[in-house]
C-alpha cells in the first residue's frame, strides 16, 4: 500500500499503564509486576510494548541516535556493494546474509548486525565486530526484554539468536501480513531508534493470531484460549524512541508505509528457545563475498570471453556482475 490516509482498523496509540483495558498493549516498566503483566500480554496477544513513560525511552536518546547512525552507515556501505553488482531495489530483491530487501521496490532493508557478546549469546550470524554504539543499544534492549521473556516461559530457557536493524525508507509501502516463523520459541525485540508514529509506519499486528489450533486445544498458551482475541481488529501501536516492542515470531504482522520524509530505523534482537534458531529469514549468500568474487573473477572471465548465452543465465551474470 502506498502512502494513503490511515485505514480505520489501524489502532490509535497504545501508550497506557499496565492496569489499562485489554485493548491496550503497552506496559510501563515501573512498580512490581510489570514484567509479569507484559509477559501475559505477549502470550495472549502475541506482542506487547514496554515503555519508560512519556518522553522517557527505556534507552537514552543519545544511545538511539548513535545506534541509528551506525546502522544507517552500514546500510549505506552495503547499498554501495549491491549497486556494484548491478542490483537496484526499485526493480530487484536484495537477498544476502548481510541485508535483505525482500521485494522489489519495498524500500525496507533488514540489515543483519553482529550480536555484541552479551551473556548467553546464541550462535548468531557471522559478521564483523559489533559497532560500540550498537553494543550499547543491544545492552538496553536485553535489559528490558529478558525479564519479560523469562516470565513468559516462551523460551524456557532462551538465548540471543541474531540481531539487526530494519530501516524503512521514506516512501516504503506497507508490507503484506506475514509470520516471521511458525514454530513457538522465537521472539523479536524491536527498539525504534526514532519515534514510531502513524506517519512513518508502525508495525501492525493481528492480536492473538500466533496461537495455533494446537495451542488452543492443549492449553499451552497459558489458559488464554477461553478469552481468545482472534476476532479483534488489527492494531498498530505507536512506540516511543528507545521503548521496546516484543512479538512472537508466529503472530501475523506487517510494517506499515513510511509516509514521512525520514528513514525509520528499528533495532532488534531475536531471542530463541534452546535448540531453535532463525535460519530461514536470511540466505547464506554473502554480499561481501559475492562482490569480491565479482571483482576478482569477472575480469578474468571477460578476458577469456566465456560469456555465452548459457552463462548469462547463471546467477553470477544474471545479478548484473559484469566485467
Ligand atoms: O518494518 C516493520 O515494522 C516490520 C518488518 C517486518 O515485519 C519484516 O521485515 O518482516
Amino acid at each position: 500500500m502506498a502512502c494513503a490516509p490511515p485505514r480505520a482498523e489501524a489502532a490509535p496509540a497504545a501508550r497506557s499503564a499496565a492496569t489499562d483495558s485489554e485493548a491496550s498493549v503497552a506496559v510501563a516498566v515501573e512498580g512490581p509486576g510489570w514484567a509479569a503483566e507484559a509477559a501475559r500480554r505477549l502470550r495472549r496477544h502475541g506482542f506487547c510494548v514496554l515503555t519508560g513513560g512519556p518522553g522517557r525511552g527505556l534507552a537514552p536518546a543519545e544511545v538511539c541516535e548513535r545506534g541509528a547512525g551506525a546502522a544507517l552507515e552500514r546500510l549505506g556501505q552495503l547499498a554501495g556493494l549491491w549497486r556494484q553488482l548491478g542490483l537496484d531495489n526499485s526493480r530487484d530483491k536484495v537477498m544476502f546474509s548481510e541485508v535483505c530487501a525482500r521485494r522489489p521496490g519495498c524500500r525496507r532493508y533488514d540489515v543483519s548486525l553482529a550480536l555484541a557478546g552479551l551473556p548467553a549469546d546464541g550462535p548468531g550470524p557471522p559478521g564483523e565486530a559489533a559497532d560500540p554504539a550498537w553494543g550499547e543499544l543491544q545492552g538496553h534492549i536485553d535489559r528490558w526484554a529478558r525479564p519479560v521473556l523469562r516470565a513468559s516461559g516462551l523460551l524456557r530457557p532462551g538465548c540471543q539468536d541474531r540481531a539487526g536493524c530494519v530501516v524503512s525508507e521514506p516512501g516504503a509501502p506497507a508490507q503484506d501480513f506475514h509470520q516471521d516463523g511458525m514454530e513457538p520459541g522465537l521472539v523479536n525485540a524491536f527498539m525504534p531508534l526514532v519515534p514510531v508514529v502513524a506517519s512513518n509506519g508502525p508495525t501492525e499486528f493481528r492480536p492473538g493470531s500466533h496461537r495455533s489450533a494446537w495451542d488452543l486445544d492443549s492449553g499451552s498458551d497459558g489458559g488464554c484460549a477461553a478469552d481468545s482475541d482472534e476476532e479483534r481488529p488489527a492494531v498498530a501501536p505507536e512506540v516511543g524512541r528507545g521503548d521496546l516492542l516484543l512479538f512472537d515470531y508466529r503472530v501475523f504482522h506487517r510494517g506499515l508505509a513510511n509516509c514521512s520524509a525520514e528513514p525509520r530505523p528499528v533495532a532488534y534482537i531475536v531471542y530463541a528457545r534452546h535448540g531453535l534458531s532463525d535460519r530461514h529469514n536470511f540466505p547464506d549468500a554473502s554480499l561481501v563475498e559475492e562482490r569480491i568474487e565479482c571483482w576478482l573473477v569477472g575480469p578474468i572471465l571477460a578476458v577469456l570471453s566465456v560469456r555465452t548465452a548459457g552463462l548469462d543465465a547463471h546467477p553470477f551474470f544474471a545479478s548484473g556482475c559484469r566485467a
